[in-house]
């Protein structure tokens, strides 16, 4: 979090006096609340975290269309209470302000009255969260995936993600290889499955779609009164992916009772309750245009996102803290245990969820 905002920034997007205050739990950018008192208006103000995304012009652009079609698509009839995020635009015009001292910097619209949670607590939120993500994957659907670049090439690419861990452990950057033999076990008995996987997604057998590709559970704002899912926010990876990616990954946040980082692994548990309201909802809106294949593969990508992202942390880790956002020493070693533990309650359920999704989806 920057200490200071350049007062150059603020002036960029903004003629009447602000008041700014840092806000969200994101790990990758620098994230304020800006209020205009004047206007009684708030916005949200991002340092745009330009080593992990390189190609700034492309990303906006990629939101710049998403949020049209998707506001352009939204029948206000059906979905009065949803929300599109709209970028708003330097009061020269532009979709971003850079200046080599400062950076990139955005802002947009605020989601008034709203929530993001870091986790879900109860059945009905789950099933928010399928319904928003699942309608968001909807009304994508006819839009056409080659307008949109790779803001993150490779970003749940297995191989390319163990190739990293690979060149981290050989590299052993932060001298940390000696705390993670065990982990680096659970990863190593796990390779074969999670390389096949992803063969199949290589290979084409699932179609390429619009997709979110960082579908965490905050990433859905509800309401803050009724609870109902408000708005899908964190655009930036929306890409070319596949719908296993998103489903996966929401599990991965949804279904976990405790924290991403929780330091206590034996108090984490997979809640089947939020996967049944999760799985139902979001079937409800893309139904129609899910293939069998992708059924089949539904319950394994909870599976793969957790071990994608477990793999990111360990690489990191090893790597020195040079990528996520880390409060202490052992935050990303305590985010890749809750993880494996995690992935290993799925693997204890597999039948039983794979009962589930065969059920719903009939
Ligand atoms: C990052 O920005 P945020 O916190 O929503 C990451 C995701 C991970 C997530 C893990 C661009 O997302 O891929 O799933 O952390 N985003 C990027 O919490 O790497
Ligand atoms: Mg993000």
């Amino acid at each position: 979090m920057k200490d200071r905002l350049p007062y150059q920034v603020i002036k960029a997007f903004f003629k009447e006096p602000s008041t700014i205050v840092p806000f969200g739990s994101g790990h990758i950018h620098d994230t304020y609340k800006v209020t205009q008192k004047a206007k009684g208006e708030n916005y949200l103000l991002q340092y745009i975290n330009h080593k992990v995304f390189k190609d700034v012009t492309g990303m906006m652009q990629n939101i710049q269309l998403v949020t049209e079609h998707l506001s352009q698509k939204l029948d206000v009839l059906t979905y009065p209470s949803f929300f599109t995020l709209k970028i708003v635009p330097t009061l020269d015009g532009k979709p971003f302000f850079y200046k080599s001292a400062y950076g990139y910097w955005r802002v947009y619209t605020f989601v008034e009255n709203s929530i993001g949670y870091d986790r879900a607590t109860s059945a009905q939120q789950a099933a928010e969260a399928g319904k928003a993500f699942g309608l968001f994957q909807a009304l994508l659907a006819d839009m056409d995936a080659s307008q949109l670049v790779a803001t993150i090439p490779n970003f749940h690419n297995m191989v390319f993600r163990l190739q990293n861990l690979d060149n981290a452990i050989k590299l052993n950057k932060a001298g940390r290889l000696n705390e993670v033999k065990g982990l680096l076990q659970f990863v190593e008995s796990r390779r074969q499955s999670m390389r096949a996987f992803y063969k199949e997604i290589e290979q084409g057998k699932v179609p390429n779609r619009i997709t979110h590709n960082d579908t965490k559970f905050n990433n859905v704002l509800l309401d803050a009164e009724t609870q109902k899912a408000k708005a899908v926010v964190d655009l930036d990876t929306a890409m070319p992916g596949t719908l296993l990616y998103d489903f996966g990954d929401a599990i991965r946040t949804i279904c976990n009772t405790r924290e991403e980082d929780e330091p206590i692994v034996e108090s984490i548990d997979f809640a089947i309750p939020f996967f049944k309201a999760f799985t139902k909802s979001y079937f409800k809106e893309v139904g129609q245009t899910i293939t069998p294949k992708e059924k089949e593969m539904l319950v394994f990508s909870a599976k793969y996102m957790t071990m994608i992202m477990g793999i990111r942390f360990l690489t990191d880790f090893l790597e020195g803290d040079v990528y996520y956002k880390t409060h202490h020493k052992q935050h990303n070693l305590n985010r890749v245990r809750a993880q494996f533990k995690l992935i290993e309650l799925i693997e204890e359920k597999e039948v039983e969820l794979q009962r589930i999704v065969e059920k719903i989806c009939r």
